[in-house]
């Protein structure tokens, strides 16, 4: 018999509706479902091959122990009790010999469990996220958005409204949902787009402005723009009297940033540096879209970030149709009742045990969580204090942070004396485990982290069991939590955390088959973006006064808060630590800049290199270079070739191509691949094709106040290589 489940895919950020057709407990096909409010149907490829990992005989379906050494490939099936047991253990004995900051348990990208990852380290005694790329994804663009908008999110723009609609640094990927908005809005209503990115995407095939921007030079673009909207008036005088701090210094500070230098440091024509301005400023409604590419991995990725806020601000006004509109509660919901954090937590304080947190005082108060590169030090160095035990969940560690060499040596260090990976597949990380754990994907479990709906609840049951003894990475946390406190854990399965999750947070109170049934469910929170101008009315503020949740009550243009966390009150320019302009020798050998892990369609991260459907896409590691470069190199589009870095050298194929600018190298995420046997491809180890190895870790080598490493802005070279 043929089952029908409507569920929600989790494979990537976008959350999109799925029907899920299964016989038994195989899936024969999926559909995207054209009743989501949220994604209205669209569906895409790497949804579809759930069907294939749900069935895939590589998946790790039990729980297994190392029998041999570290990394030998030596293990042994044993049962979630003994798991458990061993994982509960561990726990108590190095707590109570090291305390609880020698346990660190990571995450990679949200999944679904960021606040029940949180109880379990606040159950443990730890208090926030322990280990996440928090200092590279997106925080270091929440930061500004917070500080000078008062905004929590980063994603206000509303692209169907827009006149103007400048995508700054991102992927069609990302907002899949939204390119149909972006389209129909420019089809019907003559929207303009501006696109700024060094990579010549999708998005800017159809633009009218396609500004071809040097990485890491975004906050010189904003200053750029800002010169001329101010010079020609072409700002909102009303809107920035009223709301805005600090307009004078900006505008005092902007002057020497003429379209002349704008366009040396950026590499923009001029002409088209004063075309984009007077669009933003003239052509209004003006939405500004920005994801990674301008501030999120670079040296200067908070004050870059800074700018660009700056400059959305003096597009204003701001809360408008067509601009840059609040969604109050849109962000991740972390109720204290919830992740346990103790009210006004400081984060900065030396009980809060972060490592890194004096050294960047920023990232401790906005990443909650304790340096990536230097806690991997800790492990070796022992210092500030050892550390004896790493779990990580839906975290590749070797392939997700910056200097994986340094991981490396630190996950096969003696000092540490556990480490448990779970997971789909027997990632690199996987490989040094002593425990490893099955986990279920989106087809197989009943959780999703609704928060990311804009507000709204949508249920998400199972369509199938997953295989073998694969669990949810909730229950997971469950039987964790309920071995070291089970007080702090009190519910019987996953299903009682999503129904006690959605009454704490939206106030429902359902039963598993209401809110499997009503399936969509809106919230406060996700009609309030309806209301626009909500500054005036109080309704951005908790106080119920009218201005913005900033410290001043109006846009920081002049940020009193920066200083305390080692900026500039302005939003001033640095150049990257690491280019032409800043190290001229180191550049004489490696003249290229580097940016690494722009997103391919089909891989998440880097997931799904095995499967098929996904690999036939990229089916080998490649580097996009320009045909001047390339020529000048005497390499042909396909040439296997050398990467190079002052850390390292890693291999790729070479795809040669207008879409990256002259001087510029990309390498797209992963670079790492698993072997697909399907396809008959090869797989290559992380230290031969992973992007990370070229990126520098630690030391100065990072935004100083964020600790964010520059993976998008540094310097390579590039040489065709004699062998494969
Ligand atoms: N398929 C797929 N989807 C994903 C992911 C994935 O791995 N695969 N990852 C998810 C995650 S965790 C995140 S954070 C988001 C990221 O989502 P996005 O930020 O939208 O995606 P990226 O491709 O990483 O970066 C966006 C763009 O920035 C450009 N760029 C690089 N350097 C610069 C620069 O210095 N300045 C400017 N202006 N642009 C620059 C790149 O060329 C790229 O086109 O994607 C999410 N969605
Ligand atoms: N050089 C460079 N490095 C980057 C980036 C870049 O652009 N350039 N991007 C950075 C960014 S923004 C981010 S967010 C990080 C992301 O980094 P991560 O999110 O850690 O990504 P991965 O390294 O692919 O590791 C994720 C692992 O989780 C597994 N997984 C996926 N879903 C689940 C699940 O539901 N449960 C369990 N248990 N496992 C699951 C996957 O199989 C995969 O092995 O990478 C960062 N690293
Ligand atoms: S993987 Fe595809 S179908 Fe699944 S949520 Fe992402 S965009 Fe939607
Ligand atoms: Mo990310």
């Amino acid at each position: 018999m043929v089952k029908k489940t409507r569920t929600v895919c989790t494979s990537c950020h976008q959350r999109c509706g799925a029907i899920v057709f299964s016989e038994g407990n195989r899936i024969t096909r999926i559909e995207g479902d054209y009743n989501s409010p949220y994604s209205k149907g669209a569906f895409c490829g790497s949804g579809i091959t759930q069907r294939f990992i749900h069935e895939d005989e590589n998946r790790v379906t039990h729980p297994m122990k190392r029998v041999g050494k570290r990394g030998e490939g030596k293990w042994q099936q044993i049962s979630w009790d003994e798991a458990l047991d061993m994982l509960a253990s561990e726990t108590t004995r190095i707590k109570e010999n090291y305390g609880c900051e020698s346990i660190v348990v990571a995450q990679g990208t949200s999944r679904t469990t960021n606040d029940w990852g949180k109880r379990l380290k606040a159950t443990i005694g730890n208090i926030g996220w322990g280990l996440a790329p928090v200092h590279v994804c997106l925080i270091p663009n929440i930061m500004p958005n917070v500080f000078t908008l008062g905004a929590g999110q980063m994603h206000g723009a509303d692209v169907a409204h827009a006149k103007t609609i400048v995508l700054w640094g991102i992927n069609p990927i990302s907002i899949l949902s939204e390119v149909k908005s972006i389209q129909k809005n420019r089809d019907e209503n003559g929207a303009k787009v501006i696109v700024v990115d060094p990579r010549f995407t999708d998005l800017a095939k159809d633009a009218d402005i396609f500004m071809q921007i040097r990485p890491g030079t975004d906050g010189a673009l904003s200053l750029g723009l800002m010169n001329v909207i101010i010079e020609e008036e072409l700002y909102d005088k009303d809107f920035i009297d009223k709301w805005t701090l600090g307009f004078d210094e900006l505008a005092e500070m902007v002057k020497e940033w003429t379209p002349e230098k704008t366009s040396k440091v950026t590499w923009i024509p001029k002409e088209q540096i004063i075309e984009a301005a007077r669009m933003m400023g003239g052509n209004k409604p003006t939405t500004i879209y920005p994801m990674l590419g301008p501030g999120c991995m670079h040296t200067n990725a908070v004050q870059s970030g800074r700018a660009l806020t700056c400059l959305i601000g003096l597009l204003g006004p701001l809360d408008v149709p067509g601009g840059f509109v609040y969604i109050p509660g849109s962000g991740a919901i972390m109720k204290p009742e919830l992740t346990l954090e103790p009210e006004g937590w400081d984060y900065n304080s030396p009980d809060a045990k972060l490592i890194g947190a004096q050294d960047h005082p920023a990232f401790a108060a906005f990443g909650q969580a304790n340096v990536p590169y230097d806690t991997f030090e800790a492990v070796i160095t022992e210092r500030p204090w050892p550390i004896k035990m790493m779990v990580f969940v839906a975290n590749d560690a070797l392939n997700c942070y910056e200097a994986p060499q340094k991981t490396y040596e630190a996950l096969t260090s003696p000092n540490l004396d556990f480490l448990v990976v779970k997971d789909f597949y027997m990632t690199p990380t996987a490989q040094l485990a002593d425990l490893v754990l099955p986990s279920s994907d989106w087809s197989e479990r009943d959780t999703v982290d609704e928060e990311v709906f804009k507000g709204r609840v949508i249920s998400s049951p199972r369509a199938v069991d997953p295989p073998g003894e694969c669990w949810d990475d909730w229950k997971f946390f469950l039987e964790w939590g309920k071995r070291l406190n089970p007080e702090l854990w009190p519910w019987k399965d996953e299903k009682e955390m999503v129904l006690w999750r959605i009454k704490l947070n939206y106030g429902l109170d359902l039963t598993w088959e209401e809110y499997v049934e009503k399936a969509y469910i809106d919230t406060p929170a996700s009609t309030s973006a309806l209301s626009f101008k909500k500054y005036e009315t109080g309704q951005l503020r908790p106080d119920g006064m009218p201005g913005f949740m900033t410290p001043s009550g109006k846009i920081d243009f002049f940020s009193e808060i920066m200083p305390h966390f080692g900026y500039e009150p302005l939003p001033v320019y640095h150049e990257p630590k690491e280019s032409p302009y800043s190290t001229p020798e180191l550049a004489k050998e490696y003249p290229l800049i580097l940016m690494t892990g722009f997103r391919l369609y089909s891989f998440f991260h880097s997931a799904w290199t095995n499967v098929p459907g996904q690999r036939e896409l990229y089916p080998y590691p490649f580097v996009l270079i320009n045909p001047k470069d390339a020529t000048s190199k005497n390499i042909l589009d396909g040439d296997w070739v050398d990467i190079s870095s002052p850390r390292g050298t890693i291999k790729a194929k070479a795809s040669v191509s207008e879409e990256i600018a002259k001087g510029v190298v990309a390498l797209p995420r992963p670079g790492w691949r698993s072997e697909c046997k399907e396809l008959g491809l090869p797989g290559y180890n992380w230290d031969e094709v992973c992007i990370n190895v070229l990126i520098p870790g630690g030391g100065d080598t990072t935004d100083p106040g964020f600790s964010t490493a520059p993976m998008r802005s540094t310097l390579c070279k590039i040489e065709k290589r004699r062998s494969k």
